[in-house]
């Protein structure tokens, strides 16, 4: 067989692979910063950034170079035995985000699994709950991943039919709701509040101005551990360091994951003071991957990234003309325009049988690769360091392919 062409590749995928995905229909092969290019040589912008996880843009040099410098010398050794990066990484991520510990696992889900696990068992050492009746608040249609646990929570069919039985042990409450929230509080069986700053699967919801922060009130009264998964809001994507920046709430138990490596490497982790981290006592969690040396001369270096690119700042500037180009193309197909930062979504009205996949499906064939979510809104989330010349250029290509169905 000659070179393979984009079928090809799709073809072969289909054979031999789950088909738990339905992919855009183009076959990648190189990226760099903002750029992709497919096995056909076409270039794109992404505009995905596999869902944030590339904030510091494809194979940045210095965290490839983190890499392949620790990947030389050694790779994976367990935590039965220390190794000399993994002090290193948890001195200097528990200083970045002002911590006094954390604990590194691998993928976004069982960052959130382990947060989980943390504050039941902070609910039964510190809290005084009973035995097995702790319960942790979450929100309609949250996202937190795909174990059986995560889905059990979750409000999307298409996530959780055909898994249960599913985990007790959880009240589910409107997104954005404190009201809500403050009646679930006076439960005494609440040991924590687990929210999405902002909800990227649902569509970038954005919530109310303040919701964080009375939230997070609303939890210190009730002696309620306030968890914010921040996997996909984290690491400067919505113009701060963490979302819940933007209102100086100060989570008791920060999730990370995704661009905590610059998506070189899976790294996840969870950051908490003593009183909540000290309750996970030896032998009582862990992970074959988690802390390794890779992760963690990876994952500093990502965050090294983020300050010198000054990546919060670009995220904000270039998020405002993302939103405000946005907003001015004259086409009834774009019925809302929302984010923070460099997280941003357009909701898409169907006109003519066309919908946000067919825009999808249009960009991609003009050079600009995004993805809908909830068939009817496209989140837009290029790698932080595009240009504004990119941005620009690539808000031509997103207008013409809207247009072209008006
Ligand atoms: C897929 C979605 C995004 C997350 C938040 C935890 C996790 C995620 C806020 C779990 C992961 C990923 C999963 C990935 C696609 C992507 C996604 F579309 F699935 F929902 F971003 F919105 N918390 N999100 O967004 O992290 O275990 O995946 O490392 O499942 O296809 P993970």
């Amino acid at each position: 067989m000659g070179k393979m062409k984009t079928e090809d590749y799709i073809k072969r995928e289909e054979k031999f692979g789950a088909h738990n995905y339905h992919p855009i229909p183009v076959v990648l092969e190189r990226g760099e910063g903002v750029h992709l290019w497919d096995v056909e040589g076409k270039h794109y912008y992404d505009f995905l950034s596999a869902y944030s996880a590339v904030n510091q843009g494809h194979c940045h040099p210095k965290i490839i170079g983190a890499l392949n410098e620790q990947a030389k010398k050694l790779t994976l050794t367990s935590r039965a035995f220390h190794n000399s990066c993994l002090g290193e990484f948890e001195e200097y991520v528990t200083k970045y985000f002002g911590y006094d510990k954390v604990l590194p696992m691998n993928t976004g889900v069982e960052g959130v699994e382990t947060a989980l696990k943390l504050c039941r068992k902070w609910a039964y050492k510190k809290k005084g709950i009973a035995e097995g009746k702790a319960k942790i608040i979450v929100c309609e249609n949250n996202f937190h991943g795909r174990t059986i646990t995560i889905v059990s929570v979750s409000t999307d069919p298409d996530a959780r039919k055909d898994y249960g039985p599913y985990t007790p042990g959880f009240i589910t409450i409107p997104y954005n709701d404190t009201e809500a929230l403050e009646k679930e509080l006076k439960n005494p069986e609440v040991a924590g509040f687990l929210v999405e700053p902002i909800q990227g699967e649902a569509g970038v919801y954005v919530p109310d101005d303040g919701f964080l922060r009375k939230a997070a009130s609303l939890c210190r009264e009730n002696n309620v551990l306030f968890i914010a998964d921040e996997v996909q809001t984290g690491i400067a994507r919505t113009g701060k360091k963490l979302a819940c920046d933007h209102e100086d709430v100060r989570p008791d138990i920060l999730i990370l994951g995704k661009a905590l490596s610059g998506g070189v490497f899976p790294v996840s982790a969870i950051l908490a003071d003593d009183e909540i981290m000290l309750t996970i006592r030896p032998g009582e969690h862990g992970s074959t991957y988690g802390g390794n040396p890779v992760a963690a001369k990876v994952a500093i270096a990502a965050l090294e990234v983020v300050e010198e690119d000054d990546l919060s700042a670009k995220a904000t500037e270039l998020g405002e003309i993302f939103r405000s180009e946005m907003k001015k193309i004259d086409s009834d197909m774009v019925d809302i325009v929302r984010g923070k930062g460099l997280l941003n979504a357009a909701v898409i009205k169907p006109k003519n049988g066309k919908t946000a996949q067919d825009v999808c499906l249009k960009m991609s064939e003009k050079g600009v690769l995004a993805k809908p979510t909830h068939g009817h809104i496209i989140r837009f989330a290029p790698p932080l360091v595009i240009t504004e010349e990119q941005l620009r250029e690539a808000l031509e290509v997103i207008e013409k392919s809207i247009k072209f169905f008006d």
